[in-house]
């Protein structure tokens, strides 16, 4: 049995290393919205809401999601007892729409805090069966070809399983038929967020050629027609992000025939109940899944890092270790790869294994709001 009994709200500001570049925009510094939830007796969780500053991934942003978390997901969970944190997602589904992100940072605490209380492991609660999680790196959009090598190459070098290279119009064959020739045998995909449209199939086809792993979410990011018809075009597998913000639309590709291969944010899908939905749909059709990332703390990593300990998480995750983005990670201790390019589980510890740097966090903190079943009485917004 478990009950949320409060939950404070905070942003903290990090500082990337470097600014990392998608198609859609640059992010410099990182402003995350992280959860404390409590149960009231003794034992708290923290939580990251994965939503970023601007609405160039998804519709979400930090705001629209603290808005979502205070008005309309923590009036239908604060104060209810639930038997298993399964039983959360269906409290957020009927009759609200969207806001996955905002839903996915109070699901997935819902989650760690009972790992917490039962003194498991998050990866044992949600059926996790790896004792280690291979790595891959995602790098933004470079400059120029050379710089790009550089990084591609130092990535290697550090033992990183597989390289993701974020492509637009502009930044796409030159920079990566120069990576295939320099490293003809790397494990390499490219990740387009939406760049491109079907009157670039000439582009889209010169990057077939380049024995990629995948190709990721080429075209728009509700689509999954327009991607249909360009599978059908390609050798390489496709692989959707944006698109997938369910099961039913991971039933859909399937049917339609928009990829082979399925990127799960939990965040993006509304949580690990749909995550696991995803995955287990996808392991019983073939289809391999792998974990992304979107620039998390170390906090958020976590969530990633044990969900990627499921069975069918057949690639390396975009679970880079702190130290690849933060000069100091808000955790203890911080996530680390070994040299072989995997993370190992904090199996032995409870939830995710690590622990809030609380000093650090304070000294970050923008601004913050708790809300506790007292505030829901006093305003009466709780739904029924
Ligand atoms: O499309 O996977 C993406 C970061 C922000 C928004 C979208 C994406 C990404 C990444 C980063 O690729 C992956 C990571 O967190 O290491
Ligand atoms: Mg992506």
């Amino acid at each position: 049995m478990l009950t949320l009994q409060s939950v404070t709200l905070r942003e903290v500001s990090l500082h990337l290393k470097e600014p990392f570049r998608i198609s859609s925009g640059v992010t410099s510094d990182r402003r995350i919205l992280l959860l404390e939830l409590d149960d009231g007796e003794g034992t708290t969780a923290w939580s990251e809401c994965v939503a970023g500053e601007y609405p160039n991934y998804s519709c979400e942003t930090i705001e629209t999601a603290w808005l979502a978390i205070r008005d309309y997901v923590l009036p239908r969970v604060i104060g209810k007892v639930f038997d298993s944190p399964a039983d959360v997602w269906s409290l957020l589904v009927r009759d609200f729409r969207g806001h996955n992100m905002a839903k996915a940072a109070v699901e997935m605490g819902m989650w760690e805090l009972e790992a917490r209380r039962q003194g498991i492991s998050l990866s044992d609660l949600l059926g996790g069966v790896r004792d280690q999680i291979e790595v891959g790196v995602s790098i933004g959009i470079q400059s120029t070809p050379e710089e790009l090598a550089i990084r591609a190459s130092a990535c290697l070098q550090e033992g990183y399983r597989k390289i993701k290279v974020k492509v637009m119009p502009g930044a796409d064959i030159e920079f990566v038929s120069g990576l295939r020739e320099q490293f003809p045998e790397a494990p390499l995909m490219v990740d387009a967020n939406n760049a491109y449209t079907l009157a670039d199939m000439e582009t889209l086809q010169a990057l077939d050629n380049l024995d990629l792993l995948m190709i990721e979410q080429p075209l728009a990011w509700d689509d999954l027609v327009q991607h249909a018809t360009l599978q059908a075009r390609l050798n390489t597998p496709i692989c959707l992000d944006e698109s997938i913000t369910s099961v039913d639309r991971v039933r859909d590709m399937i049917e339609l025939g928009s990829g082979k291969i399925v990127n799960i944010k939990p965040g993006r899908v509304g949580g690990f109940s749909p995550s696991i939905a995803i995955h287990d749909l996808c392991e019983q059709t073939g289809i391999p899944v792998w974990c992304g990332g979107m620039l998390e703390s170390g906090v958020g990593r976590g969530y990633n890092v044990a969900l990627a300990s499921l069975p069918n998480f057949r690639f390396p995750g975009d679970i880079s270790p702190s130290s690849r983005y933060w000069q100091r990670d808000i955790v203890t201790p911080e996530w680390s790869m070994r040299p072989d390019g995997t993370i190992q589980l904090r199996r032995g510890e409870p939830g995710t294994g690590i622990e809030v740097d609380r000093e650090l966090i304070d000294s970050l903190t923008v601004k913050s709001e708790k809300l506790s079943t007292e505030t829901y009485l006093r305003i009466r917004r709780n739904p029924d």
